[in-house]
Order: structure tokens, then sequence, then C-alpha cells
């Protein structure tokens, strides 16, 4: 088959952000535009002649037709097999399980997560590397020089590769093998968990309410939770996979999940409640009338782990993002575990788990996850929370107590100020960050600073730094607050402003009333206000 060399020029600002490259669709669809990146990513990689690849998506628009895209130009370079997701889909959490699995030498996965999809959305376009894994940022490093010094890509003409018959066909020379995205994961899970507690927790009755949010994970979910585990049949709520997520915003939080929240707050609610997000790789936990915040879900997963039979042997340790609550830090050390805050993006988890220093990693935007993969995983979280519920037979509302009794509460949200002016929001990190040296001591709106530093982390690993990953204050008595600019978003900037406060006692508290003196301050020495335009955050979690 006859290679084509197309002629092209560096495109500008193709930068991979916290988990990869994420544009309007628009952007991506330009001539050219995919092709650039698609080909820095096999130069940063040293080329894919010879290699095996796994490829999916999420479903979103674009996905279809970027994968085909793709398998062009990976049978130009020269790669031996690509392995990819019926239909072109494959969650997150299962690209990384078939790329170990299969002992490929990394994958192509697309998807802009939790963000929108549609035309006038988002898309998005990530590597990992052979161990299941984000790359890390030398790896997206040498992709971004190499979007600036492109000046030709390689693909074939042929026409589409049918995606929708399972077995093996070929592009020119290289092998498509068209695998059940569902299968492999499935298994995986079923090594994981009790399936047959979960079955006789379903044959008791238990009801369960999963919103696939009409992202990827409805497949994974119907054939897990309904089909293997006998919940109820239409359990899994918006389970079929569309292009623009029905029109949502497929983020599983308080604000996005609203049917979810009308359920389990609602007479008659259900006994457990769950979501996922576009790509599959986050999750939400709701009891009835029991919102589980991420970051108390990780300290749950973190001090109960032990129940579910593939964690038996217990943990090696755990990790967290740096904004993520320190309500975790308070397991380890109750258990004597070690404990890793890293910066946000899981590609920080991977030398921990790789090196078996931590066994369980979380963030506070909804991601758990565990050394199964090497990505954040949605449906395991929701397994997992269900074998452990199933064995200590307790409903969410009584865990949380439970866990809060012996290890405190730590309250925390988070407020984002979305597509604020880009300017104005480096400007307020900038004099944040000038400021820093002289703040430790000094009192602010009542709450007294104990320390004070922009982020940076050295990988124990690898010994590889990644300096100014976000401003940390905190306050004598428990108290902390965070504040970063995100990595994931297509339009101006957004500020995350994450607040906790520790209380040894009181647990019954509204969040946000906990955390107010918390924001008071940060407001005091920020102005958030002033300098976002905005009266109040745009979303709150
Ligand atoms: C956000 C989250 C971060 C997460 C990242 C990718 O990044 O805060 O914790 O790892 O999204 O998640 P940022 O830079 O916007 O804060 V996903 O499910 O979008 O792949
Ligand atoms: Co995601």
């Amino acid at each position: 088959m006859q290679v084509t060399r197309v002629a092209t020029q560096p495109i500008e600002g193709q930068k991979p952000g916290t988990s990869g490259l994420r544009k309007k669709t628009r952007v991506f669809m330009q001539a050219g535009y995919l092709e650039n990146f698609v080909q820095s990513i096999w130069s940063g990689i040293g080329g894919v002649d010879g290699r095996v690849l796994v490829v999916g998506g999420d479903g979103r628009y674009f996905n279809d037709a970027a994968i085909q895209v793709i398998l062009r130009m990976a049978a130009a370079s020269g790669a031996a097999k690509v392995i990819v997701g019926q239909d072109g889909l494959l969650s997150t959490p299962a690209a990384s399980n078939l790329i170990r699995k299969r002992g490929a030498d990394g994958g192509v996965i697309l998807s802009a997560s939790h963000n929108p999809g549609g035309p006038d959305e988002d898309f998005g376009i990530k590597y990992n590397t052979p161990n299941g894994g984000p790359a890390p940022e030398a790896v997206t490093d040498a992709i971004y020089a190499a979007t600036q010094s492109i000046d030709h890509y390689l693909t074939l003409e042929t026409p589409d590769i049918d995606l929708s018959t399972l077995g093996e066909t070929r592009v020119g020379a290289m092998v498509v093998e068209v695998v059940d995205p569902v299968a492999d994961y499935a298994a995986l899970m079923e090594e994981l968990f009790d399936f047959n507690a979960l079955r006789a927790l379903f044959v008791s009755g238990y009801k369960v309410h999963f919103d696939a949010m009409h992202a990827i994970t409805g497949p994974y979910a119907v054939e897990i939770l309904e089909n293997r585990l006998g919940a109820a049949k239409g359990s899994v709520k918006n389970a079929v996979p569309l292009p623009d997520f029905g029109g949502g915003h497929p983020d599983p939080n308080p604000v996005w999940a609203k049917e979810l929240m009308a359920a389990m707050y609602g007479a008659d609610a259900p006994d457990f409640g769950a979501a996922s997000d576009g790509d599959g790789d986050r999750n939400m936990i709701v009891g009835k009338s029991c919102y589980v915040t991420p970051s108390d879900s990780l300290a749950v997963l973190a001090a109960n782990a032990h129940l579910a039979p593939g964690y038996a042997t217990g943990l090696k340790g755990v990790a967290r993002s740096m904004p993520t609550s320190c309500a975790v830090d308070r397991v380890a050390e109750a258990r004597g575990m070690a404990c890793y805050a890293t910066p946000t993006g899981w590609k920080f988890f991977g030398n921990l788990l790789d090196a078996g220093l931590a066994t369980l990693c979380g963030e506070e935007s909804a991601g758990t996850g565990s050394d199964h993969v090497r990505e954040k995983d949605g449906l395991w979280a929701v397994l997992m929370w269900l074998n452990i519920l199933a064995v200590k037979r307790m409903s969410v509302g009584e865990v949380m107590a439970e866990h809060w009794a012996e290890f405190g509460r730590t309250y925390y949200s988070r407020h984002d100020y979305e597509a604020i002016d880009s300017q104005a929001a480096n400007g307020l990190m900038d004099d944040l960050r000038a400021a820093l040296p002289d703040l430790i001591g000094r009192e602010v709106a009542g709450l007294v600073v104990q320390s004070a530093e922009d982020f940076s982390y050295t990988d124990p690993v690898d010994g590889s730094t990644a300096a100014r990953q976000g401003i940390q204050i905190s306050f004598e008595g428990g108290a902390r607050v965070v504040l970063r600019l995100s990595g994931t978003g297509t339009e101006g900037a957004t500020l995350r402003v994450y607040l906790e406060r520790f209380d040894a006692r009181d647990f019954g508290q509204d969040p946000q009333a906990a955390l107010a003196p918390v924001a008071a301050a940060i407001e005091a020495l920020a102005g958030i206000k002033a300098r976002s335009g905005r009266d109040a955050p745009d979303v709150i979690t």
C-alpha cells in the first residue's frame, strides 16, 4: 500500500495539559490538526515501527473519524498491530487494562473525559505508556517538542476500516484487531471483587442506581451490575453512549449528576447510587441522602480495602493528589501506611504504583483507583464500595458515620471559577505566589497561617521534579486551602479553590458553613471576587 507523505507545519498550542491535549472539537477537525498531533506522538515515543498499540475512545462526537485517521497513520508509520475496541469504544480504565494485559507498547485514548461532547464542545487525545498509564511529563514534553518542529506526516489512502465486527483485518501490512471493549475489563473485576457476595446482596433486593450519563460506562455497567451481578434490569440509567452525552455534562458530581442526586435524596431512594464520567475513569458515590465526597471516599476505601478479595493482604501504601483532602492521611497514619501527595493528574501516580509504593490512589475530582490498572477507574470504585458494604452489612451513611467517629471528619469543598480571563487568573496566582514568604504567622480573617508554599514534587522513584503545581496555604487548627489553574479546560482559565477543615468531634455541619471561615480567609488574601469578576464560584462541589 502506498504511504502518502503530507507536508505540514507546526500548529501552535498543541501542549498536553493535565490529561492529554483537549480543545474544542472544531479545532481538532481542522485539516491537519489531529494528524500533526498524532505524528508528533509517534515522534515523541521514538516511532511506532513494529509496535503494538491499543486505540479507543469514549464515543464522543468525532471519535469514529479520529480513530480512522489514527489507524491509517499508525499503519503508514509501520505499526505491527492496533487493538481497537469494537466501534472504536474503550473506557479509559479498560484501555489501560488492555495495554497491560496484551503487553502492548502503548495506547492512544480519545476523550475529553468530563468535558461535554459534540461539534461545539470538547475533544481530546492522550498517549498512554506500556505500563498502561498516562504518559509522564518527560514523554508529553517530547511530544510537544515534536509538534513545534513537525514538517510532514505519513498516512495511507484507504477506505474506512470496519470496526463493528470482532476479529482481525488489515490496513496495509498492519493488523487491526477489533475486540469486545467490556470482556477483559469485566474479567479483571471478577478477579478483584467477591462477585458471589455481590450477587447475594442483589438477590436480597438491594437497589442500586448507576447513572452512566450517556457516556462510556453504560455497556460496562449493564454487563457487570445487571448481567453478571443480578442487579435489577434498568438499574443502569442513561446507559447508551451518545456522541453528545445527551446534551449533558458527563461529570459525576452533585451539580451535574442532578438526576441521581434527586433519586438518592428523594422518597423511596435506592440503597446505593453512583455515576461515572465521559471516559469512565471518575466515580461519584452517594447513599440514601448521603453524598460522599471523593476525598472521603478515598479514605473509606483505604480503611476498608482489605475486605475485598483483591486487597485482602492489605495495602502497600496510599497516594493522593495534593489538593485532595488529608482524610486519607489520617487513615494511613492510623494503619501505619505510607501516604504520598502528588501533583494533580493521574500520571504522577504511575511510578508509585509501578514501584509497589502505593496500592490505592485518589483525587478530589472523583478519581479513585488502584494498582489493578494505571488509570483511575470509575466502575472499580463502585464495585469496591459495594463489596465493602456487602461485607459490613451497613448503609453508606452508617459507613461514613463509623469512619468519622474513628478518624474525624475533614470538611471539604471545591469552588471553581470557570472560563475567567486568563490574564486576571495568572495575575491572581502570581501575586499570591509573591506574597507567600510573608504569610507565615499572619492572621487572616481570624485564621493564622501555619505554612504557605507553591507545591513542588520530586518523584521518589525516578527523581523527576514538577514545580509550581498549586499554592497551598495551611492554617493553624487543621484548615487548608489550595489554589491552582485547571489544565483541562478549553476556554479562558478556570481557577480551582480547594477548601478543607478538620473537625475531630462535630460531624453534622453543612460543609459550606463549616468551610466559610476558610473561604473568607482566602478571599481576604487573594481577592478572588474582584479579580475574577464573579460574585460567587460557578460550580461548587
Ligand atoms: C482535572 C482534575 C484532575 C484530573 C483531571 C483529569 O484536572 O482536577 O484531578 O486528574 O481533570 O481527569 P484540572 O487540571 O482541570 O484540574 V479526567 O476524568 O478529565 O481525565
Ligand atoms: Co475522565
